[in-house]
């Protein structure tokens, strides 16, 4: 017996039109998973059906904002009828706003929380009574750096994602004996939309400080992918992760494990 087969699963990954989203759904199909996804806009959920179908994948996607309870529940109740009983929850969608604490405005902070780690909650209560039910679930909350680590201009992000690591914990411990687990992934610095500003290069055709900065802090000594998430993500929704409950995975390429390069 393959512990790492999906076979007769059905998943949902949340902003999986494109970016780490992308590639972790696309690493549950080909484990033998049912993907389904979300976007924002019927726009990014057009491009997002053309690259599955590029892959050779037959994802089912929905337009809804994952901050919106009702929105979500009719999502849920519809992949419930159309496809089956949703096995496996992956909590991707987010966004950031990086600017000051004391600039930024508390419309901003209250809108970071509610993608981040509202929806997550959201999202985990509309797909648990299911899980409950088939006495089998896999939740997996896409965390951060920012869940241990802080730094300046993402305030938000921090409590959110921080926050986001303890609501694993929780599920885990409110959940776990209907044979859900609930994990985590804490994803280092990945090249994808969210993180372009980070590595933009520079007028004068130089590397931008920051990208010079994460290449330093990560022992891998480069960004990663969202290809890096594929194995971990199989992982934690297979059998294979069975009694790995309210855990989270850091995937950094070694950040959270080192000082940083010492002064030559
Ligand atoms: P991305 O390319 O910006 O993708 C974010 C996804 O979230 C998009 O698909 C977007 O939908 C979706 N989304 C945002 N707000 C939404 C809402 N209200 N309702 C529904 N969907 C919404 O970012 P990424 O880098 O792949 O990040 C994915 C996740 O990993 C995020 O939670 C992020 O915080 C986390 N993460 C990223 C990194 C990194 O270095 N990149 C590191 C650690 C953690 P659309 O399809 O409409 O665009
Ligand atoms: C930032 C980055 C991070 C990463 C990631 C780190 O501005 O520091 O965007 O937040 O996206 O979440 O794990």
């Amino acid at each position: 017996m393959n512990q790492f087969s999906l076979e007769g699963k059905i998943a949902l990954v949340t902003g999986a039109a494109h970016g780490i989203g992308f590639a972790m759904a696309c690493a549950l199909a080909e484990a033998g998973a049912k993907v389904v996804f979300n976007s924002s806009s019927q726009h990014s959920l057009d491009l997002g059906l053309a690259a599955y179908k590029e892959q050779g994948i037959d994802a089912k996607g929905y337009v809804c904002d994952v901050t919106d309870e009702s929105a979500v529940k009719s999502m849920v109740a519809d992949i419930e009828a159309t496809v089956g009983v949703i096995d496996i929850l992956v909590n991707n969608a987010g966004i950031i706003k990086r600017i000051p604490m004391e600039e930024m405005a508390v419309e901003d902070f209250r809108r970071v929380v509610d993608v981040d780690l509202v929806a997550p909650y959201i999202c985990a209560k509309a797909v648990i009574p299911g899980m409950i039910k088939k006495r089998h679930g896999k939740i997996i909350n896409i965390c951060s750096m920012m869940s241990e680590l802080g730094r300046e201009t993402v305030s938000a992000y921090a409590a959110a994602k921080g926050g986001l690591k303890m609501l694993t914990r929780n599920i885990c411990s409110e959940y776990g004996e209907y044979n859900i687990q609930c994990n985590g992934i804490g994803p280092g610095y990945i090249a994808t939309e969210q993180t372009a500003p980070l590595r933009a290069i520079q007028p004068d055709g130089s590397r931008h400080p920051f990208d010079k900065f994460i290449i330093s802090k990560t022992p891998a000594a480069r960004w990663g992918t969202p290809d890096d998430l594929k194995g971990p993500t199989v992982f934690l929704a297979s059998d294979a992760s069975n009694f790995v409950n309210g855990h989270i995975l850091y995937v950094d390429g070694g950040i959270l494990a080192y000082i940083g390069k010492q002064p030559k």
